[in-house]
């Protein structure tokens, strides 16, 4: 992994580094000189395993855009997913939802910094990894975290996800 902790962040960037600081949370936002913008891209520039890359996405659920932490070891499998949830049918949001939703673009979604807080579900499978790596608002930009610190911050639901 190499970065660069002299350069000032990106704005989105620091909007998620604000929104950790202010939950408390101490794991500090690091720019990579790699992209991130996929789990396979940050699991090689972390040299991590790509189970343990939270990926932030964005669904549609009736009118309303909802959030899913996934491990980037396996695809959402939506329709077990909304019957787990007790919700109706997930779309893919579109990259203008998302970025309506979220304030970032897709590659680079954050679990936090957002205009609102979105209704949150984390995979279980993250809880397997003592530590995860999510992205902080761009797709260069990650912050270490854990399953139980993605429920924290996002006052989400902590679901199977997968297939
Ligand atoms: N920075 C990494 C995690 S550290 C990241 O953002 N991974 S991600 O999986 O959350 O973001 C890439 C995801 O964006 C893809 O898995 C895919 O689900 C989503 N995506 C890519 N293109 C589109 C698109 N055109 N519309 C909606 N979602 C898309």
């Amino acid at each position: 992994m190499s970065s660069d902790q002299s350069m000032p962040l990106p704005a989105r960037s620091v909007e998620v580094a604000r929104a950790l600081a202010e939950a408390g949370v101490c794991g500090q936002v690091r720019e990579l000189s790699e992209s991130t913008r996929t789990a396979a891209e940050a699991a090689s520039a972390l040299g991590c395993d790509v189970g343990a890359i939270a990926n932030s996405l964005i669904f549609i659920s009736g009118d309303e855009p909802v959030l899913v932490l996934a491990s980037g070891r396996h695809k959402v499998d939506t329709a077990a997913l909304a019957s787990r949830w007790g919700r109706g049918w997930l779309r893919r949001a579109t990259p203008e939802q998302v970025r309506r939703a979220t304030g970032q673009a897709i590659g680079g979604v954050s679990p936090v910094g957002h205009p609102r807080t979105l209704p949150t579900v984390v995979d279980t499978a993250l809880a397997e990894y003592p530590q995860l790596w999510a992205a902080a608002g761009t797709p260069r930009t990650v912050f270490p975290t854990t399953a139980e610190e993605l429920l924290r911050l996002t006052g989400g639901l902590l679901l199977p996800v997968g297939p």
